[in-house]
């Protein structure tokens, strides 16, 4: 059967899209830790193909998973019988995808010729993303260019957006898209591009922080993952190289930095949807990042974006020993997600990582934070749970606005504390 199964699987990845027709997500919430443990027994079982997407950690913690049709008896029944209490969040995950491919379509009738045309309030593709990237570049010569920090991969180019109003100013980071199915963060990353243009020159908050920052936005931070997520598996998180001696492909491009390389809170197999790979930087995505900091030298502020989860994390991931800037980090983001309630009451937790979700070794903002750069963070963005990754295109805008005065924040943050 499993055989079987990995033959299916690899005949959708050659000649078709993965569809997830009969597929549940289902909310588990454990009670205690014996329930926890039969989660995690479960969650190693294999042949049941499911996808967690929220492990089970500790109790505060519910758990999602993603139930193949084929595995949803077996697991009603073990759910059933040892009383774990769950909800079914999404009922038929194909017609989410079904709903949003037909967005994504209506959306594409209108060939955009300008940044303004763009349509930030649907999905897009890495090559509409590109084209965007390129509209902006030409409309604002003096203001945006488009650097390839490298390649990935498979060959596509690591665009990274720099605005920049002088020379040898310090660096402000911003990353979307660094897991493939995570799709409202490249979605958001675009409308902040578009953000920055706009506001340049009228918002004096922003133009004072571009009067002495540069910022640098990469939109699609793992290109074959997103593209692959298009074409094929709308679930794919991980990068797209392929792990010689198994059938599975891919790594953690959030669990391949070097710090707490091997650590807890990352897998060494190339199965896992946590596999590390083989070293640390191991990913030309993610060594692409590497010798971008060191060669800019001067980054003052790094922030990562994920989804979902709603939270603003600072470093550790890897340990629990706080870092040393802690109080600081902690009372920034703080105002951040207050910032961020304010307009549409959306709530964040914040926190270290290790303390708000779970140890995590191999992160990127540790990386960033132990080179020097203070203003390391990740965000989680919306929503928390309802939808999860399949965000529905209609909360793209509304994420983007909100998240956009976090960073603000935090930009500000940077700009008012020389260091
Ligand atoms: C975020 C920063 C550093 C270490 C871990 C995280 C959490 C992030 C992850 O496990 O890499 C969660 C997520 O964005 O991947 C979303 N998710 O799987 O639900
Ligand atoms: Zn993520």
């Amino acid at each position: 059967m499993k055989g079987l199964l990995v033959v299916l699987a690899l005949f959708a990845g050659v000649f078709g899209k993965e569809t997830f027709e009969g597929h549940q997500v289902l909310r588990i919430t454990p009670i205690h830790e014996e329930q926890i443990n039969l989660l995690k027994e479960l969650s190693e079982q294999d042949h049941l193909l499911l996808d967690f997407w929220a492990e089970p950690i500790h109790e505060s913690l519910p758990v999602d998973v993603r139930v193949p049709f084929h595995s949803l008896q077996a697991i009603r029944a073990f759910l059933g019988y040892h009383e774990i209490q769950y909800d079914i969040m999404i009922q038929d995950v194909q017609d989410l995808l079904d709903e949003e491919q037909h967005e994504m379509m209506r959306s594409r009738v209108l060939q955009p010729r300008t940044s303004d045309e763009y349509d930030y309030a649907s999905y897009h593709t890495f090559s509409e993303i590109t084209n965007f990237m390129d509209m902006l570049v030409q409309e604002n010569p003096n203001f945006v260019s488009k650097l390839v920090i490298g390649k990935s991969y498979e060959g596509r180019p690591l665009n990274v957006l720099k605005f920049s109003t002088g020379a040898n100013h310090p660096g402000i980071w911003i990353d979307t898209g660094i897991h493939a199915r995570e799709w409202v963060t490249p979605a958001s990353g675009t409308w902040f591009a578009k953000k920055i243009v706009t506001d340049y020159g009228h918002n004096a908050n922003l133009t004072a922080i571009l009067d002495k920052f540069d910022i640098f936005l990469e939109i699609v931070t793992n290109p074959d993952g997103f593209q692959y997520t298009h074409s094929s598996n709308r679930m794919w998180r991980k990068t797209r190289k392929p792990n010689p001696g198994s059938i599975c492909a891919g790594v953690d491009a959030n669990r391949n930095w070097d710090i707490g390389f091997g650590g807890a809170g990352s897998s060494n197999n190339p199965c896992s949807e946590t596999y590390r790979g083989p070293s640390a930087h191991s990913e030309p995505e993610v060594k692409a990042i590497v010798d971008f900091v060191k060669s800019h030298g001067n980054l003052k502020a790094f922030v990562s974006i994920h989804s979902y989860s709603q939270m603003l994390l600072y470093p550790y991931g890897y340990t629990k020993t706080p870092c040393k800037d802690e109080a600081e980090l902690y009372e920034l983001a703080k105002k951040a997600v207050t910032d961020l309630k304010s307009l549409y009451g959306t709530s964040y937790k914040y926190g270290s990582i290790i303390n708000v979700i779970y140890q995590a070794s191999g992160g990127t903002i540790d990386w960033t934070y132990n080179e020097g750069i203070k203003y390391s963070y990740t965000f989680e963005l919306r929503d928390t749970g309802r939808y999860g990754f399949l965000l529905p295109a209609n909360q793209i805008i509304p994420t983007a606005e909100e998240t956009w005065l976090a960073l603000m924040a935090i930009m500000e943050h940077t700009k008012n504390n020389p260091y």
